[in-house]
């Protein structure tokens, strides 16, 4: 193993992996990040921009050159507006994937989109029920129709408030109200955000840094918030199960077909049709024993939370997983898709496909699903995945997977409790449980991978504080074993002891990217049954590996509702020391929260633990010095 492999990851099967991808002639994003060497400095801090002709302007930092761009825009503007935009584009991301899963449902409720169907009839009811429609003497197709169209009213501007804000505590809203931020249409605050900052607008930092938040907000308890609820609604809400995860989980002997993406639109379907008996017969005729699909990424992570599917690996292993010349075939829907992967696939025999009208890639066959021709589509995909076995080279699946357990949706967490957060609550006043902490987001090759994740929630386990992941966060601690019941004895004596007794893992899984709206309504919960607003409870969250736009809206929602929150990878806001004193200090006087930066995860336990023992101390609770 080389010294450099071991400072890409700390995955045995990405060190490996990374070893027979370069003898295999292999560029990966690893190769890529270090041709980019050195990074723009103006775009690291924020200071150029490219938003109208008269530019491109650049501010200097040194205050040797120009101070303002042609347009007069000075640092603070520029780097507002630039950060602004990023969130406009994480909130669109995952609130247009929340669109499409509404569509679905309509299309269920019209009686089309055959395979598709209702999973969580309860879900359902209760979700109708907070948007004003009653269930009486209507049938399943009847609510769902209903619903999908008053969801569809909260993406345009019909209503000065979202429906689903109603779950934040009073507190909370009363805040967003006397702030001006409540997030009215989920696509009116993206459009507003792309409006202010067209040239010429809105030229007052801290006014677009506030509409930043609203738009995060409509992500966060909008488009997120709605996309979560209609996956449980159509395929169920998830419940532990166990699973498995890194590249071990493909077979040798079966047909591996790998699903990539956010949506699981597309891979419920695949899934499905995996399961058929005609195709498994194909597949034995073929000379496999099975059907293998396995998950990448957020749609792996939606496979994985509702059925148990493995997990093959995370954002940073999904052009190492066609290494293995294990992968017949890789579907992908989209978001966090590098478009590398077609030119990593032509050196394999691995088959890549494309699935949605608004993301094709080089190098992939594009078949385009819509709920009509979705399940058809699935099957004959399935069958040219099984048709690929034979084309097979030579394997390497150098490692053997871990054990996990996923699936806990605030649901399965509460059912876990006995119905109500009140054990939890009386573990934390009785300082068994110090807090909890919510840790998300992705890879990022400035970071070796999965070092951010594991050692952070390691050190957060072993201090008695619960841990929560979603993303590419939660993939990377079931890599690294901590995702078991058994795993509780890495944690404290006083978390050990409460995971001994619900027999729950100390990291618990909370679902894909989207589903950080679970930990939202799970600290709405625990805000609720104390009484008090989300930003005094002992939790935290953190984004060690972040990469995406939608990991910038995520942390923007989180903080917005209250939740102190610590970046790795530093945003690209250093040009404007306004804008970092606002974000990681004078938030706290506006919405109870700041973000923080630190990329050693080391030093990032310190600060949650820390912030952890304060919110306790002001809670009356127990607390220690840090
Ligand atoms: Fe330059 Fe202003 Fe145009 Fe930006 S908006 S490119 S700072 S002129
Ligand atoms: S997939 S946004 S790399 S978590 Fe959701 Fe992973 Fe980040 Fe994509």
């Amino acid at each position: 193993m080389s010294r450099k492999e071991e400072n890409r990851t700390i995955t045995k099967d990405g060190q490996l992996l990374l070893e027979k991808a370069h003898r295999d002639g292999v560029v990966t994003a690893w190769d890529r990040h270090e041709a980019q060497q050195p990074h723009c400095g103006y775009c690291e801090m924020g200071l150029s921009c490219r938003i109208c002709v008269m530019g491109p302007c650049r501010i200097d930092p040194f205050k040797e050159g120009p101070q303002v761009g042609v347009c007069g825009a000075d640092a603070d503007i520029i780097v507002a507006r630039n950060l602004g935009r990023m969130i406009a584009a994480g909130a669109a991301s995952h609130s247009d994937h929340g669109r499409d899963l509404v569509e679905v449902l309509e299309n269920v409720a019209l009686g089309k989109g055959e395979g598709y169907g209702i999973k969580d009839e309860a879900k359902l009811k209760k979700v109708a029920a907070e948007y004003g429609i009653s269930a009486e003497g209507k049938d399943v197709r009847m609510i769902a129709g209903e619903l999908a169209h008053a969801m569809q009213e909260d993406y345009g501007t019909r209503k000065k408030a979202l429906t689903l804000i109603s779950r934040a505590p009073e507190k909370r809203r009363d805040i967003w109200k006397k702030l001006g931020i409540v997030p009215r249409g989920i696509d009116r605050e993206t459009s507003e955000m792309m409006h202010r900052t067209h040239m010429g607008v809105d030229n007052d930092w801290v006014s677009i840094l506030l509409h930043a938040m609203r738009n995060a907000l409509s992500d966060g308890w909008g488009g997120s918030l709605i996309a979560s609820e209609v996956s449980d609604i159509l395929f169920g809400t998830p419940q532990p199960k166990p699973t498995s995860a890194n590249v071990g989980v493909l077979k040798e002997d079966q047909v591996n077909i790998i699903v990539h993406g956010h949506n699981p639109v597309v891979s419920e379907m695949v899934l499905l049709a995996a399961g058929s008996d005609a195709l498994l017969d194909l597949a034995v005729e073929k000379g496999a024993k099975g059907i293998n699909v396995a998950g990448v990424c957020c749609t792996g992570n939606e496979l994985l939370m509702r059925h148990g599917v493995p997990m093959a690996g995370n954002h940073l292993t999904t052009e190492l997983v066609l290494a293995t010349g294990a992968v017949e075939m890789m579907i992908v829907d989209y978001q966090c898709i590098m478009p590398s992967l077609g030119t990593v696939a032509s050196c394999y025999h691995t088959k890549m496909i494309s699935t949605s009208d608004k993301a094709k890639f080089p190098g992939m066959e594009h078949r385009e699903f819509y709920p009509d021709n979705a399940r058809e589509m699935a099957q004959t995909l399935v069958k040219e995945a099984v048709e690929n076995y034979g084309r097979r080279g030579e394997i390497y699946l150098p490692v053997a997977p871990v054990d996990a357990v996923g699936g806990f949706s605030v649901e399965a967490i509460l059912g876990a409790l006995g119905g109500t957060p009140g054990p939890l609550l009386d573990a934390i006043k009785a300082g068994k449980i110090r807090g909890a902490a919510g840790v998300v987001g992705c890879n990022n090759p400035k970071i070796k991978q999965d070092y951010g994740h594991v050692t952070l929630i390691r050190r957060l386990i072993e201090n008695d504080i619960l841990v929560v992941d979603t993303g590419c966060a939660a993939v990377a601690t079931a890599k690294a074993g901590l995702k078991t019941a058994e795993a509780a004895r890495f944690a404290g004596p006083g978390l050990q002891e409460i995971c001994g007794a619900l027999k729950i893992p100390p990291v618990l899984h909370m679902g894909s990217c989207v589903d950080n709206v679970r930990i939202l309504v799970l600290a709405s919960a625990l805000a609720d049954a104390l009484g008090t607003d989300i930003s005094d409870l002992p939790i935290a969250g953190a984004a060690p590996e972040w990469y995406s736009e939608k990991a910038a809206a995520i942390g923007t929602y989180f903080v917005a509702s209250g939740v102190y929150t610590v970046l790795g990878p530093m945003p690209p806001i250093t040009g404007s020391m306004n804008v970092v004193k606002l974000l990681t200090q004078g938030l706290n006087d506006v919405v109870g929260a700041t973000f923080a930066v630190e990329p050693d995860p080391e030093k990032a336990a310190v600060l949650i633990r820390r912030h952890i023992e304060v919110k306790r101390e002001k809670l009356g609770l127990s607390s220690v010095k840090v």
